[in-house]
């Protein structure tokens, strides 16, 4: 590892706060509370990234949109099928994007109410934008995460920080394997950038948008849902676990990860 050098010091072109970034993009991120998962979505103003605008594509007109896949239905194949892309990506995720809109909407009704909504009324939207906020926003990183003739090693600074944090980047693969493979229900298992410590660490998200640490930005998404393997791979979970890693594109997650790290400059 004589090639270590995740440091503080790395030069960064970025220059807007994370927060100016997500304010002057997508308002209403910050009401659903998701700044931790609007990162690596947003590297369209992110110079060192050099990432794909993923998030423009996510959030048009006033409304949250489907992104399009960034590749063909059937390009995964064969470790992800084109039936489930098509359920995954035009149904799931669309319900996400629906759902979000809805939720926002609804809440602005409340506010133009002549008496105050209950606390159960307001409590149960507040679920309703946490959770679809939550799913698009993850669903939009996930295809991005993706892609043919992927999979391979992770390189450069991205792979020096794995093994920083992980003993090994060997190491990381078989933690995060078993944290998706350990998610009770639907869920993901997520690689994200902690900026506190400057580190990445592994969450075991429940849902969408439960077990996420505020301020950890998602750079590398699995959807453990069975709506992401049920069709191809039935119940075992884990030989889509093990598939997957054939199409995650490293390059993607490197450029996710620069952009994390860059946002969070101060
Ligand atoms: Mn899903």
């Amino acid at each position: 590892m004589d090639s270590f050098i995740l440091t503080r010091e790395l030069p960064m072109s970025e220059t807007l706060s994370r927060r100016e970034v997500v304010t002057r993009t997508v308002p209403a991120l910050a009401i659903a509370g998701a700044l931790s998962i609007a990162g690596p979505l947003l590297a369209a103003d992110n110079a060192a990234a050099g990432a794909a605008p993923v998030g423009n594509e996510a959030f048009k007109d006033g409304q949250y949109v489907l992104p399009p896949l960034p590749y063909a239905y059937d390009a995964l194949e064969p470790h992800i099928d084109a039936d489930t892309m098509h359920l995954h990506h035009d149904k799931h995720h669309q319900a996400y994007v629906t759902g979000l809109n809805n939720a926002l909407k609804a809440l602005a009704a409340l506010d133009g109410a002549a008496t105050p909504p209950g606390a159960a009324l307001l409590a149960g939207l507040q679920e309703d934008l946490s959770f679809n906020a939550g799913g698009h926003l993850l669903h939009t990183l996930f295809w991005t995460v993706m892609g043919p003739n992927a999979g391979g090693e992770p390189q450069g600074q991205l792979a020096d920080a794995l093994a920083r944090d992980f003993t090994s980047v060997a190491v990381f693969r078989k933690r995060f394997a078993a944290v998706a493979a350990g998610v009770k229900g639907s869920g993901w298992s997520i690689l994200a950038y902690e900026p506190l410590g400057d580190r990445l660490f592994i969450l075991q998200v429940k849902q969408h948008d439960l077990q996420i640490a505020p301020g950890a930005v998602p750079i590398l998404p699995l959807d453990v849902w069975e709506h992401a393997y049920y069709l191809k791979y039935h119940n075992v979970r884990a030989d889509y676990v093990k598939a997957w890693w054939n199409v995650v594109n490293w390059q993607a997650v490197g450029d996710a990860f620069a952009a994390a790290r860059a946002s969070q400059k101060r």
